[in-house]
């Protein structure tokens, strides 16, 4: 039997069935922005999500949204307490050879970024969803398992937790909004599509320190030991990362070694000292990035971390996953309110230019953050001019603040 068939055969053999219109697998940025739109435009759907909700209301990850994110979400009533609890940010500051270079990017650009940690943003998303707008949400779940998405009828079968019952969930269409570890991504099939990978051969060491921020803005510490950085999550709450080598076990990294290398990595000629703490996650990071083209198969439309995973050196991820949601929110609207099925069609050509986009720069701001300490001479030199120029010429920070604040429209 196929995987396919097979998918099919346990899909066929649930125990009870359902409908709805749109099946979101996933409770993340993207499949909650997703289930908000869907139900305020009384587009019936159902969102499916393995983990509890207690587990996905905590879940640290990303803080820092674009502002064209932060007014697409306002625009659709879902960034009050968005806005009454986030910290603005105008500037980034770059430390190298003991100096500090401060880059005031709101003024370059005209836009800011917002700095609202992800499991706020989940919390207001699932509480607007379920508790305001009446949304339908199982948590939970087990053994999601979409099929038919080749046909026009797909459907999506689960393993209820309370109940042990096998369902099976009709629907027009299968909205994968797993993330990078999802079953979705494997429902297409690899001779339609193609999934291009990158890895940068870099670790960072993620750690979220129990201690106040140290600076008013990010700071990005550009060293010969390895890339530092410092970003703001809450009053309480910051974020470190430290470059090591892919693979490395953060048991190697003791609280003490953990702040030595970070006074080391970011120390400056007049800079803050840095405020220690207790540091509450400290995980490695294989630095990788993938994008899957096409996005969507069939009746499978994927979003997010699902189709494009960036590693978090520009803070992209989860503005791409709401990005992404906000396209396919619109398309389905056209397509049950119009008759119009022209955005679902173009849904994922419109994800990939900005995808493409934000790739690209990753890419180019890992070479500045990498460069010194690559060990190759030729690279560190090259990506020390890099930066130099972003810093000094005006043409050259207009581009910079253009991709790391993002554009309210795409190239
Ligand atoms: P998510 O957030 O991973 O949500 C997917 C959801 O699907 C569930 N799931 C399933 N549900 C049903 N059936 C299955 N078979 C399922 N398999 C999984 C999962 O439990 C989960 O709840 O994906 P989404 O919505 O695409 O959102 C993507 C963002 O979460 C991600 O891109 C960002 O966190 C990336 N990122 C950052 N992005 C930014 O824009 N700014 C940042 O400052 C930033 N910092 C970061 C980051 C990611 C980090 N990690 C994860 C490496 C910092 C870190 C440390």
């Amino acid at each position: 039997m196929t995987a396919d068939a097979a998918a099919a055969d346990s899909a066929g053999s649930a125990s009870s069935l359902h409908r709805s219109r749109v099946v979101i697998v996933g409770a993340g940025p993207s499949g909650l922005t997703l289930a908000n739109i869907l139900r305020a435009a009384s587009v019936d759907c159902v969102v499916l999500e393995t983990e509890s909700r207690e587990f996905i209301e905590q879940r640290p990850r990303a803080g820092f949204l674009e502002e064209w994110a932060v007014r697409a979400l306002e625009r659709r009533g879902l960034a009050d307490r968005l806005l009454e609890n986030t910290e603005v940010h105008t500037e980034c500051e770059f430390r190298l050879a003991g100096e500090r270079h401060r880059f005031p990017y709101a003024d370059v650009s005209g836009h800011r970024h917002f700095v609202y940690p992800q499991p706020l943003l989940v919390t207001d998303l699932v509480r607007e969803y379920a508790d305001v707008r009446g949304g339908a949400i199982r948590f939970g779940v087990r053994d999601v398992q979409p099929a038919g998405i080749d046909t026009d009828q797909p459907s999506v079968a689960y393993t209820d937790p309370e109940t042990g019952e096998r369902i099976r969930l009709d629907c027009d269409f299968v909205a994968g909004c797993d993330g990078a570890r999802g079953v979705t991504r494997t429902c297409l099939p690899p001779e339609r599509t193609t999934v291009a990978r990158h890895d940068y051969g870099i670790g960072w060491l993620a750690l979220l320190a129990e201690a106040p921020p140290s600076s008013d803005c990010v700071v990005f510490g550009i060293h010969p030991r390895g890339f530092a950085g410092h970003m703001a999550r809450s009053p309480q709450v910051t974020r470190y990362y430290l470059e090591c080598p892919p693979g490395d076990d953060p048991e190697n990294w003791s609280h003490e070694r953990v702040w030595a290398e970070l006074h080391e990595r970011l120390a400056a000629d007049g800079a803050r000292p840095l405020n220690e703490g207790r540091l509450i996650e400290k995980r490695v990071l294989d630095m990788h990035n993938y994008v899957v083209a096409p996005m969507a198969y069939g009746r499978l439309l994927l979003a997010g971390d699902s189709a494009h995973l960036l590693a978090p050196i520009a803070a992209k991820g989860m503005n791409l996953a709401i990005h992404d949601a906000l396209l396919l929110a619109d398309a389905f609207v056209a397509y049950y309110g119009k008759d119009d099925d022209s955005g679902l069609r173009g849904y994922s050509a419109a994800c990939l230019r900005r995808v493409w986009q934000y790739q690209e720069f990753s890419q180019w701001l890992s070479d500045v953050f990498h460069g010194a300490s690559s060990g190759d001479p030729f690279l560190a030199g090259i990506t020390a001019a890099r930066l130099r120029r972003t810093l000094v010429s005006p043409a050259a920070a207009i581009g910079f603040a253009e991709l790391y604040l993002g554009k309210d429209t795409d190239y």
